[in-house]
């Protein structure tokens, strides 16, 4: 019926300054990310995968994930930033997703310095980093492939969950730049802020830093920007979210022998209706 286009994330970020971004698989939480106020969605290799009760460890494919991503930012008017792993593989695998994502009209990508295939930075196991030249090649190649200015390529450093620590995330960050970098996400699984923070202190360059407080949530999104963070991204609380509400509606339908007691608590189906944009719809046949 329509397709909704809005702003690039570049854009976006240009006029907020600092933005917060929220997790996503599918074009429902997206539009209830938009609807709560967030500017923009990403679209979570981790939630992607999680839809389909797989792990995040490039079982997918990068259709599957382009698909996902589309069917997020064809239903939203915020930009989807696009969560690309590694790039699902060499240089020529950059090259063809930037054409894909961006002819898709997805306006930002981001790609990490792991091996493909890669696997969650929050699963127990190594987390192995290719050499800093490689993957700074990887992103002069992303740039290199898009065609319009505004394509926004995001590269994230892994240094600090490989154990590497903070003077070698700053240091690829800083090759990463040099390279093209649109931004540069700077990933940790601590329990504390401690290390992105110390990262945030020590970087000097005008090419903002995206964080992902998923492992230290007790810092507010204005102290991130206060530190100097461009972009905090949410990244899988709405698929936590979904998952303790289906459980626990799920077991008290079966616990109570009916839905009754839960009702109140309950999206209605006009709710329902209103996110399908149903009287639209309906409108084509009046
Ligand atoms: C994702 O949401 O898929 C991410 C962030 O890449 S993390 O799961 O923390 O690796
Ligand atoms: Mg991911």
């Amino acid at each position: 019926m329509h397709r909704i286009s809005g702003e690039s994330f570049r854009a976006v970020l240009a006029r907020e300054g600092a933005v917060r971004v929220a997790g996503a698989h599918d074009a429902l939480g997206a539009s209830l990310a938009q609807r709560a106020g967030f500017p923009a969605v990403w679209a979570s290799s981790l939630e992607i995968s999680a839809a389909r009760c797989v792990p995040d460890a490039s079982m997918l494919t990068m259709t599957e994930y382009l698909e996902a991503a589309v069917r997020m930012q064809r239903q939203i008017g915020i930009p989807v930033v696009a969560d690309c792993d590694t790039g699902f593989g060499n240089n020529l695998n950059v090259a063809y997703l930037v054409h894909e994502y961006e002819a898709a009209g997805i306006t930002a990508i981001c790609i990490e310095d792991k091996y493909y295939p890669k696997m969650n930075s929050f699963a127990p196991g190594r987390h192995d980093l290719l050499d800093v030249d490689t993957f700074a090649r990887k992103i002069a190649v992303a740039k290199q492939a898009q065609s319009g200015e505004d394509f926004f390529v995001i590269a994230r450093t892994e240094a600090i969950i490989s154990g590497l620590g903070v003077d070698e995330a700053l240091k690829r960050g800083h090759a990463y730049v040099k390279a093209g970098a649109d931004a540069v996400l700077v990933h940790s699984k601590a329990k504390t802020n401690v290390q992105v923070l110390s990262f945030l202190q020590q970087w000097d360059s005008p090419v903002p830093v995206v964080v992902v407080p998923t492992t230290y949530p007790d810092w507010p999104f204005d102290e991130a920007v206060a530190a100097g963070a461009s972009v905090v991204i949410y990244a899988n609380q709405g698929l936590r979210a979904t998952v303790g509400a289906l459980r626990d509606t799920f077991r008290a339908i079966v616990a109570q022998g009916s839905s009754v007691a839960l009702e109140g608590d309950l999206a209605t189906l006009d709710d329902v209706f209103d996110l399908q944009r149903l009287r639209q719809w309906q409108e084509l046949d009046r």
